[in-house]
């Protein structure tokens, strides 16, 4: 193959056609960060372009080299892009979690495999491709952090309303469900702050995502390190508004949630999984059992205190799991503090604990690679449980998604949510959180269930109620004052 004199790179986030998830709605439609640190390793000579299927649907355009990302449920779009590639004889390449997790299948659709983090191997692989020996197979493995580019930014064209950062990598907690520790590591590697707050002074989006698995780890100083950025953040300047995931460890400090929140903390997302010790044994979530699930409530409220809201992410269909034990899942989140809810299906992602156990147990019943890995988005029953067939499982969610994302539900939330934070800003996040996750289950469900909820989540076979004609109005007066908080808080 003989290289055009501008060198052209695509890089493309494919997105599921099946299921869109989160990109139904622009508010959740987040930038590819893995691409903009492939973006900036890669040298001047060559041309970037990005293709990002949450906005736009792929159409062929030229390059030299393709190279991909993509999580599981993604993969079978990449490999469907690919072919169209390789049919041409342009050379493609994929990463990421897939492609780490799922190695020996990528490598059947695509021309190179990158595994692990792009920083240990994208350089190595270019100049194999410019001297056009490239090779099948290269492995970045974990990098040291300090060594971490700058992400390139400029290369996201697409109206994201969220700028991400990524300020540490890696969890020792190894959670059987999930893949984090596989693919960045048992150790947390945290970047300098002076660093991030250099990065963050580049971000041009007044509300910013930070991707960490658990912004404030257990190690010893995390704490303090996490204060200095807050503090940080304040003194440079850097106005944003901003959410992130933690554990419950992240009350444990009031002076890191007053400086969090002064930064600009709306929403914390946390893994509370479930509120039953028995079920939190059955992913092995030990974070959570060695707390206790008692202490739930004394955590949620402190972070309250301080005007942040919580975003728990919960799990349904668990090995010990019966119809029961779903419903108290549903009837502990209505009765919790608890602000915004996302509430999957338990589903093994390739490469975890939980993924080798089931498939040793002969329980994965969605297992007709890779076409079905696009319903491994966690609203899908994959496993066929001790106490619960996925037929069951399904059924059931459907019923509590129903009860949970519906709007009065939502509203009666809101409106909890307010009394416990006193904060019209957070109220309205959470409030808009919860739409955004009862889109994302009812993508599927919405048009076929008969006693289900219209676009707008109002009930199909209800007359509208009193609470929600009364409530429009607090809701647009909520809606106003926290637009005008928050156009305050960014411009101050
Ligand atoms: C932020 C995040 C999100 C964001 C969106 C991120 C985005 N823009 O796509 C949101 C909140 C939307 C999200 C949603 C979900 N997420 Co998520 N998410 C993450 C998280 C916490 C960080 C991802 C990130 O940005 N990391 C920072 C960047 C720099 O790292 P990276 O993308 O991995 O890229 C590095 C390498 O992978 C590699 N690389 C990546 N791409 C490429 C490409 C090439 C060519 C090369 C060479 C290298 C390379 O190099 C990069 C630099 O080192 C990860 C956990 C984690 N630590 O990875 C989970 C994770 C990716 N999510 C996961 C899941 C399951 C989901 C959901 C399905 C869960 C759910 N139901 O809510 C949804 C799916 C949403 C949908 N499809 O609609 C799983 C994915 C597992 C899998 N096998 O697919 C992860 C790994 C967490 C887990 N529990 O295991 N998520
Ligand atoms: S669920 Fe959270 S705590 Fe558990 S391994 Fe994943 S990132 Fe770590």
């Amino acid at each position: 193959m003989t290289l055009s004199e501008n060198r052209k790179l695509l890089l493309i986030n494919p997105v599921n056609k099946k299921r869109k998830g989160f990109i139904n709605d622009p508010s959740t439609r987040f930038m590819p960060l893995g691409l903009g640190i492939v973006a900036a390793l890669t040298p001047p000579h060559w041309d970037l372009e990005l293709v990002d299927e949450s906005f736009e649907d792929f159409t062929f355009r030229p390059a030299d080299l393709v190279a991909f990302t993509g999580f599981t449920a993604n993969a079978a779009r990449a490999y469907e892009i690919a072919a169209i590639y390789r049919e041409a004889g342009i050379h493609t390449v994929m990463g990421g979690i897939h492609a780490s997790m799922c190695t020996d299948e990528v490598l059947h659709y695509v021309d190179s495999v990158v595994t692990g983090e792009a920083e240990g191997a994208w350089t190595a692989f270019l100049a194999d491709f410019e001297s056009g020996a490239a090779m099948r197979l290269y492995e970045g493995g974990i990098t040291d952090i300090h060594a971490v580019p700058r992400v390139r930014r400029d290369i996201y064209k697409y109206p994201y309303i969220y700028d991400l950062v990524q300020t540490s990598r890696g969890c020792p907690n190894g959670c059987d469900f999930c893949s984090v520790t596989q693919l960045c590591g048992k150790t947390y590697r945290e970047r300098r702050v002076e660093e991030i707050l250099d990065e963050l002074e580049e971000t041009t989006r007044p509300m910013l995502f930070f991707v960490d698995d658990n912004l404030i780890n257990n190690k010893k100083g995390a704490a303090e390190r996490a204060i200095l950025l807050f503090k940080g953040m304040i003194d440079r300047g850097i106005k944003k508004v901003w959410f992130s995931q933690a554990a419950l460890n992240f009350a444990d400090n009031d002076e890191v949630l007053y400086w969090a929140r002064k930064s600009g903390c709306n929403m914390i997302l946390m893994g509370i999984e479930a509120e039953t010790a028995q079920a939190l044994k059955d992913v092995r979530k030990n974070l959570n059992l060695s707390r206790g699930v008692d202490t739930y409530e004394k955590i949620f409220r402190k972070i309250h205190r301080h005007g942040i809201g919580i975003l728990g992410f919960m799990i349904f269909g668990m090995e010990s799991d019966k119809e029961a034990d779903l419903y108290a899942r549903r009837d502990f989140i209505l009765s919790s503090t608890i602000d915004s809810f996302q509430c999957t299906i338990l589903t093994p992602l390739p490469g975890t604990v939980l993924f080798h156990r089931m498939e040793a147990q002969n329980r994965i019943v969605l297992n007709n690679y890779p076409a079905d890995w696009q319903q491994y988005d966690n609203t899908r029953a994959t496993l066929n449980m001790p106490g619960m067939a996925p037929a069951e499982i399904e059924s059931a969610m459907h019923e509590i998604w129903l009860s949970l994302y519906n709007k009065e539900a939502m509203r009666r939330k809101m409106f909890r949510t307010l009394w416990n934070t006193r904060s019209f800003m957070t109220a309205y996040w959470s409030y808009a959180s919860n739409h955004n996750y009862g889109r994302m289950f009812f993508e599927n469900i919405s048009d076929n269930h008969p006693n289900g909820v219209k676009s707008n989540f109002e009930w199909k076979n209800r007359k509208r109620s009193l609470y929600l004609m009364i409530t429009d109005k607090v809701i647009w007066l909520i809606y106003l004052v926290s637009w005008k908080s928050m156009i305050k808080r960014l411009t101050r």
